[in-house]
Order: C-alpha cells, then structure tokens, then sequence
C-alpha cells in the first residue's frame, strides 16, 4: 500500500483567520496573508453567498487542492456583483433576435449562456429571477426582407419570431418571457422613454448625413468604412467592423445628446471595473470613450422607414431601431409602471459584436431618462464554422435544430457551453462535437455511472454503506495503519469534490461556465480513476472486510456522480436529471444546499445511505456516430 502524503491543515487555520478578519477581509489585513491564503479566503467568503447564514461549515474546511488554483480577477465588490446572495434579485436577458432570418447556433448560444446562469443562480436558492429572451422585430432590415420575400413585415416577424421561440423551447432555455417588439406594451414603453428623452432636453433636431448599414442598423463615420470589391468585382463602401455594405444617407432626423454623456459614462466605468465581462471587453469600451463620442441619430424619416414606432407627436418620423430594441429590457421590468422592483437588476448577455449599442448607448441612454445602467454585461465571442464567418452567402450557416437532431439537445448544449470561450472566437465542426461529447458525456460521465450502478457490482441496487474504518477522516490517514484502504489519490479525490462547488459557482459568477465544465470533467476523471484503482468487481461480496471496502468505495463514487449531477444542471438538464433520478436522488434534494459531498467522511449522517437507487432506464448518453457521409469523407472515399 502506497503512504498516503502528509497535508498541512491549511483549510483550518485559514478557517480561524478569516473568522478574525470577518466574512470577506478587509484588503490591508488581506494583504497581510500569504498568496495561497489569500485565494483560498477568497472561496470561504463566497461561501455565506451561497449557502446562507445555515450553511455547513464542514464545507468550508477547504483542502490544499482547493487553496492552490490559480489567483483570477479578484471578486467584486458586493454591491454590484454577486446577485447569487439569497434573496437578490436578477434580470437575466439575451439580445433580442432580428427576424430577417431563422435562428443559427449564434443565436443558440448567447440564449445558452443566459439560460445556463439563471438555472445556475436558481439553484443557488431563493431570490427572484426573470430571464428574458425576444426578437427585434421593426427597421429598414425587417422590412427590406419582407419586401425581399414578397411578404408582409408582419407575417415575416410572426413566422421568425416562432421559430426563434420554438427552438429556444426545445433547446430548454428557461426564459419567464419573449418579447416582440411589436407588442402593445413595447411600444408604449418606447413612446414613454422618448417622451422621458424630450422632456429632459436631450433631444434635437437636424439634418444628419452619413454612411448607413442597413445590415447592421448603423450609422458609420467615415474611420468605420473602407471600401472592397463586391461580388461583380466593383468598388463598393463597407463598413469596417461587420463587413456589410453602406449607403450615404442624409436626412433630418432627431438627435440624442451622446455627447454629454462621456464622462458619466466614463465614471460610471471607473467605478464598476467589473461591470463588463470578460475584462478585455472593459478596456475595449473604455478606449472607445478615449475617443470622441458624438450626438447620436436616434430617428429616421417615416418616408423611407414605416416597420417601426413612430416618434411621438411628428409623424414625419420613426424612432430608431436600436433604441426601440434596447427599451425592450425595461418593458420586460414591467416599465413604465412596474419597473422599480427589477431595475437596475439587469445582467445583459450580449455578443461581442453589439457591444458598443450596449455599454455606451444603452446606458447612456438610460442615465439621461434618470435610471441606472444595468448591473452587469457579460460579452461573448463567435462561432465560426470551419474557421469561416456564418454567413448566407457562404451557405455554411448551421441550424441548430439539424444539430439537436444530430447530437441530442444535452449534446449540443454541453458542446457550446465546453467549448465557447467568451474571450475569443471559437469554432464549430461536427468532429469536434461528436469527439467532445463521446468522451467526456458517453465515456467518462456515463461509463462511470454505468460501472457503478450495474447490478453485477451492487446486486442489492441500493446506496451502499460508507465505511469509516476504510476510509478515514482527514488528519488520521497519516498513519498507514489507521487510514484504512485509502490512498492518497483517494484523498485528492475527496479534496477536489469538497472543494468543486464553490469552483464552480466562482467561474459561473465570472462568467466563465466554460471553465466550470473544465473542473467537473477533471473531477469525473479523478473520480474513474478511484474506481479503477479499486477494481471494486475483483472484491468478494461475501468477505465481510472486502464487502466494507467495496461498498465505501461505491459509496464514494455515488457521492461524486451526485455532486456532479447537481452541478451539471444548468448545463445539461435532461441528462443531470437522468443521473440523479438513477441514484435516487429526490428533485428537492438537488440544490446547492444539498452539496455537501461525502457527509458520512465529516462524521455527519448521509440521507441517501440505504436507500434504494432510481430505476434503470438505459445509457445515460447515447455515443454519438459520424454519419456514414463523413466517414467515407475522411478515409478519401468521397469527394
Ligand atoms: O444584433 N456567434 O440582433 P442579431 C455567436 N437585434 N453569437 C452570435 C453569432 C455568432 N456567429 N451571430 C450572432 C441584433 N450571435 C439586435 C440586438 S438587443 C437589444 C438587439 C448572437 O439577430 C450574438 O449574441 O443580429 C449577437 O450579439 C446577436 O446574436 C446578434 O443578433
């Protein structure tokens, strides 16, 4: 038998200074502290976040493995972050979509993110949430497609608009409204915005002339177009950033006095350095403001733009797109009536590419009404097929609903949410996918509950018994004698599930959920590795020690499918509730409140000891197959 290593009780005494320096440490103090303590007090002060005054401090005891990872941006002050303390409120919303075209896996994956945080934040107790989700459906783009597709605009948003809807519903985004921006009650609360924008003095008439990108509902100065050749091989004016073609505009429209906002907006910055997430995202909007910021367009002329709210009392005019479509996260508050209660506890998912409408205009817009800007801004990067932009033109635009057919819905939704890193352009192939999901779904998370539910293993399919004298507790595994059958290895194991939680909430909260399934696919490894180091089939049911063991040894790995069930929620809901419901695990008994791992090595009672396992209703994840085409493809068969 292998010495287990000796472990300097960390957890402990770092528990008694953080009790001496309060809840989450006065930064001269804090600074007193070692750098690994410093991180692993960072996790204990997150703990009343998310367990609450009762929770259990066995939990919080943190293992070594735990005070070692890597020091990230450190946590924000609590007034403006942490929307997961109990009882918060929080406003969870994607874009709204435009309807000139069906929904891509783009679309799927901002609709993801959101979805994924505010399961996340409902697990983590009580506290209101709302997630919010719609589609945009006036502008000059909705009603050139309509034109385009010798429709109505009205039958064109109302077609888009369901299929945005329907696969928001399969994909099982958990949204408590979808909003159309043709709805009554939006365009009552855009009215009562204008009116509150005139009423304060900050708009204004003039002629405005400009470049115009339809594609992207824009104005663009003459820094933001370039000019490239287009499919004729004729010059042609682009705008910079999207690539889409513009047109000179001039018109009289009404102006919004941007101008006067840049220092607010820059304070309200500097004053929020975690605002917008992920960080270089922030530096990206604060040297935006280094630059000039001038009045912005905020109508066009009814005559050229009808699919839209006109402005009211001049007909002559119809209010921009993009300030129609930004209200759309104070109607769904309840404004103009209602809104107090969840304004400002907006948190807007958005992608990289409308940033600026958000984290300029957006709150610019709402400081001149009166109304705080939103709480939080998290951004996220694109998809790319085969390292190319989607696009129509390149007819490599990838439908979501094919991919659920292709992969499942839990498939498809662990593959965005693993593999999207919101720092950076990520990119999609079906390869990827299928390998993705194969090893770390079928294989490494399926295989395991397989291997230790199978009737040849625990015939009597209950929760085995844990045994205290295999496995024993903390300090005494010391002593080869005295720490029964454990390993060392065994030990880490226990370490790193105690301390999965607050890992995973720690990233979910920093808006790295990509991580967060980096951490439990590294524990579901571990957690194969105990199982296979025991070679619990080659123990003997009927020796009363190797029973013992053997069933510790279950046991254990039925405490870490369970912790992973839990936490795999958000992301995975139909496979997570598979798992949990094979363990037996009630649907009251799966919130965080409910992760404390291994309750019967802290010398505390396990519920689940005993009882007996949910029934067996098949693989928890069907191995995905490369379609035959693909195969063939690969080996040269095909062209
Ligand atoms: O801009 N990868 O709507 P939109 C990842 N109506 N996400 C992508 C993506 C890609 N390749 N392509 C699009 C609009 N998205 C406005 C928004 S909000 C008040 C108004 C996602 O239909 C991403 O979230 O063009 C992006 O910001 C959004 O879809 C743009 O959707």
């Amino acid at each position: 038998m292998r010495r287990p290593q000796r472990r300097a009780p960390i957890g402990r005494s770092l528990h008694a200074r953080a009790e001496r320096y309060g809840p989450r440490g006065e930064t001269s103090r804090v600074a007193s502290l070692t750098s690994r303590e410093r991180a692993g007090l960072r996790s204990v002060a997150l703990a009343p976040r998310l367990y609450g005054a009762a929770a259990d401090l066995t939990m919080l005891s943190l293992p070594a493995r735990c005070l070692l990872r890597p020091p990230r941006r450190p946590l924000p002050a609590p007034s403006r972050r942490g929307s997961s303390r109990p009882g918060r409120r929080w406003l969870l919303s994607t874009p709204i979509f435009y309807v000139n075209g069906p929904p891509h896996i783009g679309h799927l994956y901002s609709a993801l993110l959101a979805d994924a945080l505010h399961r996340h934040r409902g697990l983590l107790g009580p506290g209101p949430g709302r997630l919010a989700t719609g589609t945009d459906e006036h502008g000059l783009k909705i009603q050139q497609a309509a034109a385009a597709a010798g429709t109505s605009p009205s039958e064109l948003c109302a077609h888009v608009s369901g299929l945005f809807r329907d696969l928001f519903s399969r994909a099982a985004v958990s949204f408590t409204d979808f909003i159309r921006t043709t709805e009554p009650r939006h365009r009552r609360a855009v009215q009562c915005f204008w009116a509150a924008l005139q009423g304060r003095g900050l708009l204004y008439k003039d002629f405005y002339e400009g470049w115009y990108c339809t594609p992207d509902e824009c104005f663009l100065t003459q820094g933001q177009i370039t000019e490239r050749p287009d499919a004729q091989g004729r010059p042609c004016k682009v705008s910079l950033e999207s690539g889409h073609q513009v047109h000179w505009t001039k018109e009289e429209n009404y102006m919004f006095k941007l101008s006067e906002f840049q220092e607010p907006l820059r304070k309200w910055l500097q004053g929020n350095q975690h605002v917008i997430s992920p960080e270089p995202f922030y530096q990206v909007v604060l040297r935006w403001l280094e630059e000039d910021l001038p009045d912005l367009s905020v109508s066009r002329e009814r005559s050229r733009l009808q699919w839209g709210i006109p402005v009211p009392g001049d007909s002559t005019q119809t209010i921009y797109v993009w300030v129609d479509a930004l209200v759309n996260y104070l109607t769904v508050a309840g404004y103009p009536d209602a809104h107090h209660a969840w304004w400002p506890a907006a948190h807007h998912v958005v992608g990289k590419d409308i940033l600026k409408f958000h984290a300029i205009y957006w709150p610019a817009l709402l400081m001149a009404v009166g109304l705080d800007p939103p709480e939080q801004i998290y951004v996220h990067s694109h998809w790319t097929v085969h390292g190319q932009k989607m696009s129509k033109s390149l007819g490599n635009v990838v439908d979501p609903v094919a991919c659920f057919k292709q992969y499942t819905v839990d498939g498809f939704r662990y593959f965005l949410l693993r593999q999207g890193v919101p720092e950076r352009d990520c990119d999609y192939y079906e390869e990827k996918v299928i390998k993705l999901v194969n090893s770390e779904l079928a294989d490494a998370l399926g295989g395991l509950l397989n291997r230790c539910t199978a009737p040849s293993i625990n015939p009597s399919g209950i929760y085995p018994h844990f045994s205290e004298s295999c496995f024993r507790k903390g300090s005494d595994h010391m002593d080869v004698e005295a720490s029964g059958r454990a390993l060392a290895e065994d030990y880490e194991l226990v370490a790193s599930v105690d301390c999965l939680p607050l890992q995973v909430t720690d990233y979910f909260e920093h808006f790295q959920i990509y991580k967060a399934l980096e951490s439990v696919v590294a524990c579901v490894r571990q957690t194969n590795g105990f199982f296979q180091r025991h070679a619990p089939w080659k123990l003997c049911r009927d020796n009363p020690a190797e029973k013992c063991w053997l069933d510790t040894v279950l046991h254990v790995t039925l405490e870490c499918l369970r912790i992973y069930g839990i936490l795999l929620q958000p992301v995975i809901p139909a496979t997570a509730d598979k798992l949990l419901s094979r363990l037996g695990i009630k649907p009251e008994e799966r919130a965080f409140t409910d992760l404390t791992f291994l309750p019967r090595y802290h010398g505390k009672p396990c519920p689940f000891e005993g009882r007996r396992l949910g029934p067996d209703t098949g693989a928890l994840f069907p191995r995905l197959e490369t379609p035959r085409r693909r195969q063939l493809e690969i080996k040269g068969l095909r062209p």
